[in-house]
């Protein structure tokens, strides 16, 4: 029987991003996807989704899609394929993945995945065939260490207020994050508290963000001294009478003490760190003082710095002092990781998972593949390895080194992937993959608090397959301990993930579409209690034994964690400029990329135009870099090539590159991660991403 086909269908964003927005998908009478907009019932993504997202046809129907399986022919690198089977591509993975255990033990096998999707089941399946196996473990270390570490050291738990409660906020402090870019949500929210109650935005970012074009107040400081301004702020709080004593008593842990700390903290101390005038930061202390019901927004951006951790933990302190946790539209909200409790043990075979193998570092890549011994942990060479929803060669640190080990001959590299990326282009085998709407799954909002069904709305074209259907096949082939997670469709995970965590069934959340899980007023406020033993805020935190879920096994701590501060405070721990490096350079996000996805679609590209430097005209010319200069970029890791632009509204001494660009777009292919570092940052590891210290010049080649 010939059925029409229906006229929109609803799913889940599947992309690295806190929105993971409710999208509502519209199709063409002939059956292909129109367009996708944001869901108007639910509450949180309220209609809007980024530009990126609402074309979404341009990424589904491009014309250089994967179709096929593809065994390399050419030198590793070159990008020469020949197309090939299912089976052969499986078999010849198996067959390598044996050979390399064989030889040098299941260690040496190396499955790497990221949040590509951010789906439960086709994102973390990788780890079901990882722990059947012994196969190497993944310290995740690209994005939310820091953040989630400093976070929780003070509170005990990664949650907090609805973040719908933004629109009741009469005053939003947006730190450290570009919604405008990274979350458009936010600024739902955030514009309707503008619109209904006159709220002020407040935003704080390293230069101009389109975040804070739209703001009353933008403080651009520079980067890695965010915790000088909270110390600052909070100085000012306690000093006029703005700190909530009797919340302070109830609720923290050592006040008294935390307000001695900060009598030295003052705006003037707090001016020569930031960059900022010290009458800037009374004005908005007194602001954050005078206005109960002020809500930070606290991003991730600010936290990819040697310093992060103490940063975020600083700023979130300041709703402690002000006590503004107290009431609705008020407190510090950063993700809502915790509250959803997901039964993970059919998706990820937790059951199986030894804590004896050793997690490699997933941005140490480049020191892991190129032989480094400590970053290998004294464990055998990474011989084989698959990689699912990641670019690594694109957006790891220390690139030069990512680069050499995969150019490895000796390295045997699946890659499943839905475009040929430029770690697709260094694989022995390039399998093809579906993408969100042709697959079944399930996503949890970081941003917010909506469990979310993201169920299949098109069927793939022949050739590409769903990222579970590659772990189970591989499973099959490799002698894996048995375990029925393997036997399951992405739907059979689903209902039995929902029933096991006691969220119901399947149909239940079909007929729902997403549920809303924000805990009740008092819990999300922690109006009864903080969630450490005491119950209280810790203004004193206990870096070695802070539960992050990051964190990495046992009593592990990374970097200088000796010398973190005992209270928030400036800590010089970041990449600081020298004489040989005079600026520090953050790679802050392009609108219209998500890391290095969307820089294949034409719209992307051009709205991005290409790769490029902003420095300030005053600083560009003590170096003779006029508006528009072919620059190059450098430290001991590496020099990228790009164009100078002159920005007037960033800080001294900053260079803001924003975006993942393809390493192709650079001249020498030589991307931004060039110039980033893989070491971990205290306490709980993590690259700092935008802390980087470089040298600026004329390219010669003008
Ligand atoms: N369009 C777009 N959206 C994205 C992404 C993207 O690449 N593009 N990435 C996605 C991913 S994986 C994530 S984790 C989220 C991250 O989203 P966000 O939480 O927004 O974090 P970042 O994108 O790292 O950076 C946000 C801002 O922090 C600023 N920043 C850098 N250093 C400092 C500092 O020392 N102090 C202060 N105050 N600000 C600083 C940067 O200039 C940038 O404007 O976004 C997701 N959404
Ligand atoms: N310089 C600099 N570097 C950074 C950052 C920065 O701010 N500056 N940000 C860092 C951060 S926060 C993060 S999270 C990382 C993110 O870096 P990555 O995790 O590498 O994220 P993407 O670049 O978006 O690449 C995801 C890939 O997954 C693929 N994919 C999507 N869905 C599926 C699927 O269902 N199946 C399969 N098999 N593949 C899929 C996409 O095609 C895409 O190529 O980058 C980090 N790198
Ligand atoms: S804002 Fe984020 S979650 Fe929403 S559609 Fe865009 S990428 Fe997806
Ligand atoms: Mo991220």
């Amino acid at each position: 029987m010939n059925q029409s086909p229906p006229k929109s269908t609803f799913s889940t964003c599947p992309h690295d991003c806190p929105s993971a927005c409710a999208v509502e998908v519209h199709f063409y009478p002939h059956g292909d996807i129109r367009r996708l907009n944001g869901a108007k019932e639910n509450t949180y993504t309220a209609g809007v989704v980024c530009a990126k997202v609402a074309r979404y046809p341009e990424r589904l129907y491009h014309p250089e899609r994967l179709i096929n399986p593809l065994r390399r022919v050419g030198a590793k690198g070159e990008g020469r394929f020949e197309e090939i089977s299912w089976d052969e591509a499986l078999d010849l993975t198996a067959q390598k993945f044996l050979a390399a255990e064989a030889e040098f033990g299941a260690e040496s096998i190396w499955p790497y995945y990221y949040a590509g999707t951010m789906g439960q089941v086709q994102r973390d399946s990788i780890h079901r065939l990882r722990h059947a196996k012994g196969y190497s473990r993944q310290f995740d270390s690209f994005c939310t260490n820091m953040a989630w570490t400093g976070f929780i050291a003070g509170t005990g738990r990664l949650a907090g207020p609805d973040p719908r409660e933004m629109a009741l906020s009469d005053q939003i402090v947006i730190w450290g994050t570009n919604p405008v870019a990274t979350q458009v949500n936010v600024m739902t929210h955030v514009v309707a508290a503008r619109k209904k109650r006159g709220a002020r935005i407040i935003v704080v970012d390293v230069y101009e963000t389109e975040t804070m074009k739209q703001a009353d107040i933008g403080l651009v400081l520079k980067p890695g001294t965010d915790a000088a301004l909270a110390c600052a702020i909070m100085h000012v709080l306690f000093r006029d009478g703005h700190a909530d004593r009797d919340y302070l008593k109830a609720y923290t842990d050592c006040p008294e003490e935390f307000e001695a700390h900060l009598e030295t903290r003052t705006p003037e101390w707090a001016a020569s760190i930031t960059g900022l005038e010290a009458v800037r930061i009374e004005e908005v202390a007194a602001l954050i003082g005078e206005t109960k019901k002020t809500f930070f927004r606290l991003g991730y951006g600010f936290t990819r710095q040697r310093n992060g951790a103490v940063a975020m933990h600083a700023a979130a302190s300041i709703a402690c002092v002000t006590g503004c946790w107290q009431y609705e539209g008020g407190g510090a909200f950063h993700n809502n990781g915790a509250i959803y409790q997901l039964n993970k043990e059919m998706i990820e075979a937790t059951s199986l998972k030894d804590t004896k193998v050793r997690a490699l570092d997933q941005s140490m890549i480049g020191r892991i593949l190129t032989g480094n011994e400590d970053a290998l942990l004294g464990g055998p060479p990474v011989k084989a390895m698959l990689i699912q929803n990641t670019n690594p060669v694109s957006v790891a640190p220390e690139q030069e080194l990512v680069k050499k080990g995969f150019a490895r001959e000796d390295l045997f590299t699946v890659v499943h992937e839905q475009f040929l990326t430029e770690t697709a282009k260094m694989a022995d085998i390039v399998l093809p993959a579906t993408q969100f709407l042709e697959h079944d799954d399930i996503y949890k909002g970081g941003g917010h608090q909506y469990l979310s069904l993201g169920p299949k709305a098109v069927e793939p074209p022949e050739g590409p397959k769903e990222n579970i259907f590659v772990i189970n096949e591989i499973a099959k082939r490799v002698d894996s301990k048995s375990h029925p997670g393997f036997e399951m469709s992405a739907r059979e995970h689903i209902e039995w993930m929902l029933q096991k965590s006691g969220y119901g069934t399947l149909s239940d959340l079909e007929a729902e579409k997403w549920r809303d899980l924000q805990p009740d007023f008092e819990t999300s406020h922690f109006l009864n209690g903080f969630a450490h033993a005491d119950g209280k805020f810790r203004f004193r935190p206990d870096w070695g034994n802070t539960a992050a879920p990051n964190k990495p096994d046992g009593e592990t701590v990374f970097g200088p964690f000796a010398d973190m501060p005992e209270f928030p405070d400036q800590w010089d721990a970041i990449e600081l400029a020298d004489r040989e490096h005079p600026f520090r350079l953050a790679t802050s996000p392009a609108r219209s990329f998500l890391n290095s996805t969307f820089n294949e679609t034409q719209t992307s590209l051009k709205k991005e135009g290409r790769p490029e430097a902003w420095i300030r005209p005053d600083d560009a010319a003590s170096f003779g870099i006029e508006d528009g200069a072919k620059v190059e970029m450098g430290n001991a890791r590496g020099v990228v090539t790009l164009h100078a632009r002159h920005v007037e509204t960033v800080a001294r001494g900053t260079l803001i590159s924003e975006g993942i660009w393809p390493n192709a777009a650079f001249e020498d292919g030589r991307g931004i991660n060039t110039l980033t570092g893989a070491d971990p940052v205290a306490p709980y590891g993590g690259a700092a991403f935008h802390d980087t210290a470089v040298w600026i010049r004329l390219a010669e080649r003008e």
